[in-house]
């Protein structure tokens, strides 16, 4: 198989820079979004790979420069301000909130003397981080691969044109970057057969997958609504106090109690974001493969944001692409998160919403921990809308019943007698059914 790494060699920079270009002449006719807003999600895209800002702010370009985006001045004024900031904190890396041709993040590497990172490379590096299955991994390789050989390409011709006059056209650093480029279609190739392969096999791996034997709920929505914070209030607050199953392994999944005796498994994701770069389109949707496979779905969303209605827009749309529908809208609940920063119209607005009692939502804060209880209560009755309770005694020779039991249900109460052990488990409708077929054949 192929085996993509990201280079964790050298320990990704600490500090950094965001800047988040606007482009204040282009896309007549479309709404442009709140910069402020822009600026905080890229900020939160910096987050997810554990970067400390230093420095964000937005920058108004009239006219874009071919060779490094921004302006000299602006360029100059920046390259001061990282040096400024090297007396104390060195900055390693800027992040560019754009897609920054080869050309340009080279130039901005050398006028400001560190790594500049631009949209694309951040979020590859997130799903990098982040993707969990096979296929996930595979398509974050090949959008990675592809990516690279571009910036390959591309800065062979740059230097090539710097070459021409020197005369060292065909010199060692073509023929690298030749074989370099090489390796890399190779890969591509091996990657492009493995995924043909992961696709085939992969209601094989569902089924596998599906032997979890708790409910999976998924946190869902764009980055910096919150999720990971509500993650990990729900997952602190109501943690089962041996969770094997995911204790180290998987920082993103937990075990939690609910009220209902039942336990659930919560599984934090990778956000959504906007404008997300059409090439790396696929990878997203592998890392949402988790979600195709929850009992039950939280649409976390950031109630206070400006944009939250397009963003609501966004999400469902991919979620119905890879199959989610809204319409199926029993498989999810909408969380309004950060109701602590809503003003009084907007809450108002938000509990005549929550009022009427058809629409599955909720609103919480995560940060003060406000809704939180009656959110798990909610998940608790989502998850057993349907499901039946069911009393019965097995003989205690009756291992494999007892097994099947554990597998395919929730075992609420147990206790084991001299004649019987007997059990209280919760069941889905068909798997009711096929417990009943099972017993009648004995
Ligand atoms: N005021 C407020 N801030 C919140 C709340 N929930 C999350 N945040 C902040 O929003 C930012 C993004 O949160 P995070 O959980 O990383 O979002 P994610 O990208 O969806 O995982 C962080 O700065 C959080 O502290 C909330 O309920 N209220
Ligand atoms: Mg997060």
């Amino acid at each position: 198989m192929t085996t993509f790494q990201f280079d964790n060699s050298e320990p990704i920079a600490e500090r950094c820079l965001v800047l988040h270009p606007r482009l204040v002449n282009s896309g007549r006719g479309e709404a442009p979004r709140n910069p402020d807003a822009s600026l905080e999600e890229a900020c939160g895209l910096a987050r997810a790979i554990e970067l400390q800002i230093d420095h964000a702010e937005w920058i108004n370009i009239a006219k874009p420069q071919p060779g490094t985006l921004f302006g000299s001045g602006t360029v100059t004024r920046i390259g001061k301000q990282i040096q400024d900031l090297h007396e104390t904190d060195p900055v390693s890396v800027v992040f560019v909130d754009t897609a920054l041709s080869p050309v340009q993040q080279r130039n901005l590497e050398q006028a400001w003397q560190c790594k500049v990172i631009d949209r694309t490379g951040l979020i590859l590096e997130i799903f990098g981080a982040r993707a969990r299955t096979r296929e996930g991994r595979l398509q974050v390789a090949l959008a990675a691969f592809t990516y690279q050989r571009s910036r390959l390409v591309r800065s062979w011709t740059h230097l090539e044109r710097q070459r021409g006059g020197a005369g060292f056209m065909g010199g060692p650093g073509e023929r690298q970057i030749e074989l370099d480029r090489r390796m890399i279609d190779q890969s591509i190739g091996r990657i492009k057969k493995d995924l043909a392969d992961v696709k085939r096999t992969r209601s094989l791996h569902r089924n596998a997958r599906k032997r979890v034997p708790h409910p999976v709920v998924a946190l869902v929505g764009y980055t910096n609504a919150g999720k990971s914070t509500l993650f990990n209030r729900m997952t602190n607050a109501h943690v089962v106090a041996q969770d094997q199953l995911f204790a180290t392994l998987d920082p993103t999944m937990r075990s939690i109690q609910l009220q209902t005796g039942q336990e659930a498994i919560v599984s934090d994701t990778v956000g959504f974001v906007s404008n997300l770069p059409h090439e790396l389109v696929e990878a997203f949707h592998a890392t949402l493969e988790e979600v195709m496979e929850a009992d039950l779905v939280l649409h976390v969303r950031d109630a206070s944001h400006p944009d939250s209605e397009a963003q609501k827009t966004d999400v469902l749309t991919v979620l119905a692409e890879i199959g989610i529908d809204e319409l199926a809208s029993r498989d999810m609940v909408e969380v309004f998160n950060k109701t602590d920063l809503m003003d009084d119209g907007a809450k108002e607005v938000l509990e005549n919403r929550l009022n009427r009692a058809d629409e599955p939502v909720i609103a919480v804060s995560a940060l003060t921990g406000e809704g939180v209880d009656a959110l798990i209560d909610i998940i608790g009755e989502r998850l057993s809308a349907g499901y039946e309770m069911v009393d019965l005694d097995l003989e205690p020779a009756d291992g494999a019943t007892l097994a099947w039991l554990y597998r395919n249900g929730d075992v609420v109460e147990r206790s084991d007698g001299e004649e019987a052990i007997h059990l209280k488990v919760r069941l889905a409708p068909a798997k009711a059914e096929q417990l009943q077929q099972q017993r009648r054949r004995q």
